[in-house]
Protein backbone atom coordinates (compact mmCIF):
# COMPACT_ATOMS: atom_id res chain seq x y z
CA UNK A 1 0.00 0.00 0.00
CA UNK A 2 0.89 3.33 -1.34
CA UNK A 3 -0.26 6.56 0.83
CA UNK A 4 0.50 9.85 -0.34
CA UNK A 5 -0.04 12.85 2.41
CA UNK A 6 -1.07 16.43 1.10
CA UNK A 7 -0.25 18.35 4.21
CA UNK A 8 1.17 22.19 5.98
CA UNK A 9 3.00 19.82 8.48
CA UNK A 10 4.45 16.95 7.16
CA UNK A 11 6.55 17.20 10.57
CA UNK A 12 3.51 16.10 12.44
CA UNK A 13 3.29 12.93 10.85
CA UNK A 14 6.39 11.78 12.81
CA UNK A 15 5.13 9.32 14.91
CA UNK A 16 4.56 6.91 11.88
CA UNK A 17 8.63 6.10 11.97
CA UNK A 18 7.71 4.07 15.56
CA UNK A 19 6.36 1.02 16.06
CA UNK A 20 4.24 -1.39 14.18
CA UNK A 21 4.54 1.27 11.39
CA UNK A 22 7.64 2.34 11.55
CA UNK A 23 9.23 -1.30 10.94
CA UNK A 24 6.53 -1.60 8.17
CA UNK A 25 7.69 1.28 6.33
CA UNK A 26 11.57 0.25 7.29
CA UNK A 27 10.28 -3.49 5.17
CA UNK A 28 8.82 -1.40 2.48
CA UNK A 29 5.55 -3.48 3.51
CA UNK A 30 4.01 0.41 3.04
CA UNK A 31 5.38 3.48 1.39
CA UNK A 32 4.07 7.19 2.93
CA UNK A 33 5.20 9.77 0.94
CA UNK A 34 4.73 13.16 2.75
CA UNK A 35 4.02 16.05 -0.02
CA UNK A 36 4.54 19.45 1.60
CA UNK A 37 1.64 21.66 -0.13
CA UNK A 38 3.64 24.55 1.44
CA UNK A 39 6.00 23.79 -1.99
CA UNK A 40 3.42 25.05 -4.30
CA UNK A 41 3.11 28.62 -2.86
CA UNK A 42 2.97 30.60 -6.20
CA UNK A 43 4.49 33.68 -4.10
CA UNK A 44 7.70 34.43 -2.30
CA UNK A 45 6.28 34.41 0.97
CA UNK A 46 5.34 30.87 0.51
CA UNK A 47 1.59 31.91 1.05
CA UNK A 48 -0.76 29.54 1.47
CA UNK A 49 -4.73 30.69 2.71
CA UNK A 50 -6.37 33.66 2.21
CA UNK A 51 -9.35 35.31 3.98
CA UNK A 52 -12.46 33.72 3.50
CA UNK A 53 -14.86 35.49 1.20
CA UNK A 54 -18.04 36.62 2.85
CA UNK A 55 -16.01 37.84 5.86
CA UNK A 56 -15.68 35.66 9.01
CA UNK A 57 -12.76 35.01 11.01
CA UNK A 58 -9.06 32.39 10.25
CA UNK A 59 -7.80 31.49 6.77
CA UNK A 60 -9.04 29.18 4.02
CA UNK A 61 -6.41 27.15 2.08
CA UNK A 62 -5.88 28.16 -1.48
CA UNK A 63 -7.21 26.28 -4.17
CA UNK A 64 -4.73 26.48 -6.80
CA UNK A 65 -1.56 25.27 -4.04
CA UNK A 66 -3.76 22.16 -3.32
CA UNK A 67 -4.42 21.52 -6.69
CA UNK A 68 -0.88 22.01 -7.79
CA UNK A 69 0.30 20.04 -4.88
CA UNK A 70 -2.38 17.23 -6.13
CA UNK A 71 -1.12 17.19 -9.89
CA UNK A 72 2.60 16.76 -8.68
CA UNK A 73 1.14 13.43 -7.80
CA UNK A 74 0.97 11.47 -11.05
CA UNK A 75 -1.61 8.21 -10.58
CA UNK A 76 -5.33 8.49 -12.08
CA UNK A 77 -6.11 5.13 -10.47
CA UNK A 78 -5.13 6.35 -6.83
CA UNK A 79 -8.65 7.36 -4.43
CA UNK A 80 -8.15 10.21 -2.91
CA UNK A 81 -9.48 10.98 0.27
CA UNK A 82 -10.23 14.36 2.02
CA UNK A 83 -10.38 13.65 6.13
CA UNK A 84 -13.16 16.18 6.66
CA UNK A 85 -15.48 16.37 10.04
CA UNK A 86 -18.39 16.06 7.12
CA UNK A 87 -17.25 12.12 5.73
CA UNK A 88 -18.32 9.10 6.64
CA UNK A 89 -17.37 7.44 9.78
CA UNK A 90 -14.32 5.52 9.80
CA UNK A 91 -14.97 2.27 10.94
CA UNK A 92 -13.47 -1.48 10.60
CA UNK A 93 -15.67 -2.02 7.64
CA UNK A 94 -14.59 1.14 5.73
CA UNK A 95 -10.47 0.34 7.36
CA UNK A 96 -11.27 -3.22 5.17
CA UNK A 97 -12.72 -1.43 2.05
CA UNK A 98 -10.23 1.30 1.73
CA UNK A 99 -6.91 -1.49 2.14
CA UNK A 100 -8.13 -3.33 -1.21
CA UNK A 101 -6.63 -0.20 -2.50
CA UNK A 102 -2.92 0.29 -3.82
CA UNK A 103 -2.31 3.93 -3.88
CA UNK A 104 -4.37 6.47 -1.52
CA UNK A 105 -3.88 10.21 -1.44
CA UNK A 106 -4.81 11.65 1.97
CA UNK A 107 -5.73 15.78 1.68
CA UNK A 108 -5.27 17.09 5.27
CA UNK A 109 -7.11 20.80 5.61
CA UNK A 110 -6.03 23.43 8.76
CA UNK A 111 -7.61 26.17 9.86
CA UNK A 112 -10.89 27.19 8.47
CA UNK A 113 -10.21 24.53 6.18
CA UNK A 114 -9.96 24.44 1.99
CA UNK A 115 -11.41 26.48 -0.83
CA UNK A 116 -14.89 23.82 -1.57
CA UNK A 117 -13.76 24.18 -5.45
CA UNK A 118 -10.66 22.02 -5.14
CA UNK A 119 -12.59 19.69 -2.97
CA UNK A 120 -15.02 19.03 -5.84
CA UNK A 121 -12.71 18.80 -8.45
CA UNK A 122 -10.15 16.14 -6.78
CA UNK A 123 -11.66 14.16 -3.87
CA UNK A 124 -13.20 10.70 -4.12
CA UNK A 125 -14.33 10.15 -0.80
CA UNK A 126 -14.74 12.34 2.43
CA UNK A 127 -13.81 10.41 5.49
CA UNK A 128 -13.75 11.07 9.24
CA UNK A 129 -12.59 9.97 12.63
CA UNK A 130 -15.42 11.22 15.00
CA UNK A 131 -17.54 13.66 16.31
CA UNK A 132 -15.28 16.56 17.74
CA UNK A 133 -13.80 19.57 16.96
CA UNK A 134 -9.90 19.17 15.58
CA UNK A 135 -7.28 22.05 14.31
CA UNK A 136 -6.52 19.79 11.33
CA UNK A 137 -6.77 16.97 9.21
CA UNK A 138 -3.50 15.45 10.14
CA UNK A 139 -3.95 13.38 13.50
CA UNK A 140 -7.04 11.98 11.63
CA UNK A 141 -5.20 10.84 8.52
CA UNK A 142 -2.54 9.21 10.81
CA UNK A 143 -5.56 7.07 12.17
CA UNK A 144 -6.44 5.88 9.02
CA UNK A 145 -2.80 5.06 7.53
CA UNK A 146 -2.19 3.07 11.23
CA UNK A 147 -5.58 1.11 10.56
CA UNK A 148 -5.46 0.48 6.96
CA UNK A 149 -1.38 -0.49 7.09
CA UNK A 150 -2.39 -3.60 9.40
CA UNK A 151 -4.10 -5.00 6.16
CA UNK A 152 -0.92 -5.18 4.26
CA UNK A 153 0.90 -8.30 3.85
CA UNK A 154 3.33 -8.82 6.28
CA UNK A 155 2.32 -5.97 8.92
CA UNK A 156 1.23 -7.72 11.79
CA UNK A 157 1.08 -11.77 11.73
CA UNK A 158 -2.32 -13.42 10.07
CA UNK A 159 -3.13 -15.01 13.31
CA UNK A 160 -3.52 -11.30 14.49
CA UNK A 161 -5.98 -10.44 11.33
CA UNK A 162 -7.86 -13.49 11.63
CA UNK A 163 -8.15 -13.78 15.68
CA UNK A 164 -10.09 -10.45 15.15
CA UNK A 165 -12.36 -11.67 12.25
CA UNK A 166 -13.13 -14.93 14.47
CA UNK A 167 -14.39 -12.47 17.50
CA UNK A 168 -16.42 -10.33 14.63
CA UNK A 169 -17.00 -6.89 16.28
CA UNK A 170 -16.51 -7.81 19.72
CA UNK A 171 -14.26 -6.53 22.09
CA UNK A 172 -11.46 -8.41 23.55
CA UNK A 173 -11.55 -10.70 26.49
CA UNK A 174 -8.87 -9.57 29.51
CA UNK A 175 -5.11 -10.53 29.02
CA UNK A 176 -2.63 -11.76 31.58
CA UNK A 177 1.15 -12.61 31.83
CA UNK A 178 3.67 -13.29 34.93
CA UNK A 179 3.98 -13.19 37.66
CA UNK A 180 1.17 -15.54 38.54
CA UNK A 181 -0.09 -13.28 41.33
CA UNK A 182 0.27 -9.87 41.58
CA UNK A 183 -0.24 -7.65 44.89
CA UNK A 184 -2.43 -10.71 45.63
CA UNK A 185 -4.68 -10.93 42.60
CA UNK A 186 -4.46 -14.25 41.22
CA UNK A 187 -4.58 -15.39 36.87
CA UNK A 188 -8.15 -16.98 36.22
CA UNK A 189 -7.23 -20.47 36.98
CA UNK A 190 -8.66 -21.77 33.62
CA UNK A 191 -5.80 -19.84 31.84
CA UNK A 192 -2.92 -21.76 33.41
CA UNK A 193 -5.23 -25.22 33.21
CA UNK A 194 -3.24 -26.03 29.44
CA UNK A 195 -6.94 -27.13 28.14
CA UNK A 196 -7.49 -25.16 25.22
CA UNK A 197 -11.00 -25.77 24.54
CA UNK A 198 -11.43 -24.68 28.33
CA UNK A 199 -9.46 -21.57 27.72
CA UNK A 200 -11.01 -20.64 24.17
CA UNK A 201 -14.74 -21.02 25.59
CA UNK A 202 -13.64 -18.62 28.90
CA UNK A 203 -12.49 -16.31 26.25
CA UNK A 204 -15.18 -15.98 24.37
CA UNK A 205 -17.59 -15.85 27.24
CA UNK A 206 -15.62 -12.84 28.32
CA UNK A 207 -15.69 -11.19 25.36
CA UNK A 208 -19.99 -11.08 25.14
CA UNK A 209 -19.48 -10.15 28.74
CA UNK A 210 -17.66 -7.38 28.49
CA UNK A 211 -19.23 -6.17 25.15
CA UNK A 212 -22.38 -6.63 26.83
CA UNK A 213 -21.50 -4.17 29.40
CA UNK A 214 -19.33 -1.91 28.08
CA UNK A 215 -20.08 -1.64 24.49
CA UNK A 216 -23.89 -2.66 24.18
CA UNK A 217 -24.13 -1.18 20.67
CA UNK A 218 -21.64 -3.35 18.97
CA UNK A 219 -23.39 -6.81 19.99
CA UNK A 220 -26.32 -7.28 16.93
CA UNK A 221 -24.33 -6.11 14.43
CA UNK A 222 -23.07 -8.54 11.17
CA UNK A 223 -20.18 -6.12 10.79
CA UNK A 224 -18.09 -3.97 13.43
CA UNK A 225 -19.78 -0.57 13.31
N1 LIG B 1 -11.61 19.35 11.38
C1 LIG B 1 -17.42 19.68 13.72
C2 LIG B 1 -18.18 20.68 13.10
C3 LIG B 1 -17.57 21.70 12.39
C4 LIG B 1 -16.16 21.75 12.30
C5 LIG B 1 -15.42 20.77 12.92
C6 LIG B 1 -13.92 20.78 12.83
C7 LIG B 1 -9.77 20.86 10.90
C8 LIG B 1 -9.82 22.17 8.77
C9 LIG B 1 -11.83 20.84 9.42
C10 LIG B 1 -12.55 17.03 12.64
C11 LIG B 1 -13.10 15.88 13.21
C12 LIG B 1 -12.90 14.65 12.65
C13 LIG B 1 -10.95 15.22 9.77
C14 LIG B 1 -16.02 19.73 13.62
C15 LIG B 1 -11.61 15.68 10.90
C16 LIG B 1 -11.80 16.95 11.46
C17 LIG B 1 -12.16 14.57 11.47
C18 LIG B 1 -11.22 18.18 10.85
C19 LIG B 1 -9.30 22.12 10.21
C20 LIG B 1 -11.34 22.10 8.75
C21 LIG B 1 -11.27 20.69 10.85
C22 LIG B 1 -19.61 18.62 14.32
C23 LIG B 1 -17.64 17.21 14.00
C24 LIG B 1 -17.81 18.69 15.98
C25 LIG B 1 -11.91 21.74 11.77
C26 LIG B 1 -18.11 18.56 14.51
N2 LIG B 1 -11.85 13.48 10.74
N3 LIG B 1 -13.33 21.59 11.90
O1 LIG B 1 -13.27 20.05 13.53
O2 LIG B 1 -10.50 18.13 9.88
O3 LIG B 1 -11.13 13.89 9.72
Amino acid sequence: MKFDVLTLFPEMFEPLNSSIIGRAKEKDLIEINLINIRDFSKDKHKKVDDTPYGGGAGMVMMPDVVYDAYKSIKDENAKVIYMSPQGKKLTQKKVEELAKNKHLIILCGHYEGIDQRVIDKIVDEEISIGDYVLTGGELPAMVLIDSVSRYSEGVITKESTNEESFTNGLLEYPQYTRPEVFEGERVPEVLLSGHHANIEKWRKEKSLEITAKKRPDLLNKNEVQ
